[in-house]
């Protein structure tokens, strides 16, 4: 399909009547962040605009402005549905496919006839679109949200506290509070536009990171202490939790994000995976230091997918399969990942 011009962006917004904004299976902070700046975006504008997310956001997002607007599309699948065909402009963020809204969304977003936006940083994009904005350089979706309004439709004036708040959120947290993917100077002028307009960074980290659930600070002394093997041969980690494990500890979902992080923040570390158990799979995480590419170890072995130093898959089988899998690939990688250490 011929992608259209940003003029031709501009002049669909305007006359839109239905503007639906969607994002991706377990919504992390980029996804909720950037659905919600947009919304704010549109709805200043007096226009009609609604959040389909999948499935609920973890509850250290529940303050998010507007997130009680959302529609969760897996409890309401008919309205999600009819929303999708009738709606007249589609943003698809924070995916690179339909398909990552999973598979009840996944036609009704293909084939709804709105004029579709994909505005994404994960590589790969795959959504036939009439316009695209997709770049892996950059911290999060909700910088190229952000980029969106203020150069691309230049409509910075447009961006309310409320949005900018919301992407502030995406930016920090797609970065580990700005610790890797952030060596972009235009991150540090979108952040200093944001905070002049009166976000709260220190409040947003506060809401973000002192939410946390009893049971997700159990489950992490528990990855720590008796879920994590160090190979340091390989300068590799892993973390896993069983299905038992999380029922042990009263696990209520988001309550394992950003578990990953811990297994790479040791020194002598450069590669991690974190394993979780699900009712029908493994889901696996993984993260690197450096130049070792984790998005492609996870497409090429777990056909899962991501970006250089963050990527993920699903394993249909066993947890100690999944593991000894992983092991097995491992000695393969040895030198590549082991370079990077000391550096
Ligand atoms: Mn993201």
């Amino acid at each position: 399909m011929q992608k259209s011009s940003i003029h031709i962006v501009k002049e669909q917004i305007s006359k839109s009547k239905k503007i639906v904004i969607i994002s991706h299976y377990n919504p992390d902070g980029d996804a909720v962040g950037s659905s919600l700046a947009l919304f704010h975006f549109f709805r200043h504008q007096g226009l009609d605009a609604r959040v389909i997310l999948p499935n609920p956001f973890p509850d250290f997002l529940n303050w998010m402005p507007g997130s009680e607007y959302v529609l969760i599309g897996y409890k309401h699948l008919n309205t999600a549905k009819r929303m999708l065909e009738e709606a007249d402009m589609l943003f698809v963020v924070d995916m690179n496919a339909a398909h990552r809204s999973g598979r009840d969304l996944e036609d009704p977003i293909r084939n709804s006839p709105a004029f579709k936006v994909l505005i994404d940083h994960h590589p790969n994009p795959n959504l036939t679109c009439n316009y695209q904005y997709s770049t892996t350089k950059t911290t999060s979706t909700c910088e190229l949200v952000y980029n969106f309004m203020a150069k691309r439709l230049k409509q910075k004036a447009d961006i309310t506290l409320e949005a900018a708040r919301c992407i502030y959120t995406g930016m920090i947290t797609d970065t580990g509070s700005l610790s890797y993917a952030c060596n972009n100077p235009n991150t540090y002028r979108i952040l200093s536009h944001i905070v002049k307009m009166g976000v709260n960074g220190e409040e947003i980290h506060r809401l973000v990171y002192d939410n946390y659930s009893e049971s997700r600070m159990k489950l992490l002394g528990l990855s720590l202490c008796k879920r994590m093997n160090v190979l340091s041969e390989y300068a590799t980690s892993i973390i896993y939790l069983s299905l038992k494990d999380l029922a042990d500890f009263g696990y209520q979902m988001g309550d394992t994000e950003g578990f990953v992080n811990y297994g790479l923040s040791m020194k002598t570390v450069v590669f991690t995976a974190f394993f979780i158990q699900r009712e029908d799979r493994i889901r696996i995480s993984f993260r690197s230091k450096g130049s070792f590419d984790v998005g492609q170890f996870a497409a090429k072995h777990f056909g899962g997918g991501g970006h250089r130093n963050a990527s993920a898959a699903n394993y249909y089988s066993s947890l100690e399969e999944a593991i000894a899998e992983f092991k097995r690939i491992l000695p393969q990688y040895q030198e590549e990942i082991v370079k990077f250490l000391g550096k």
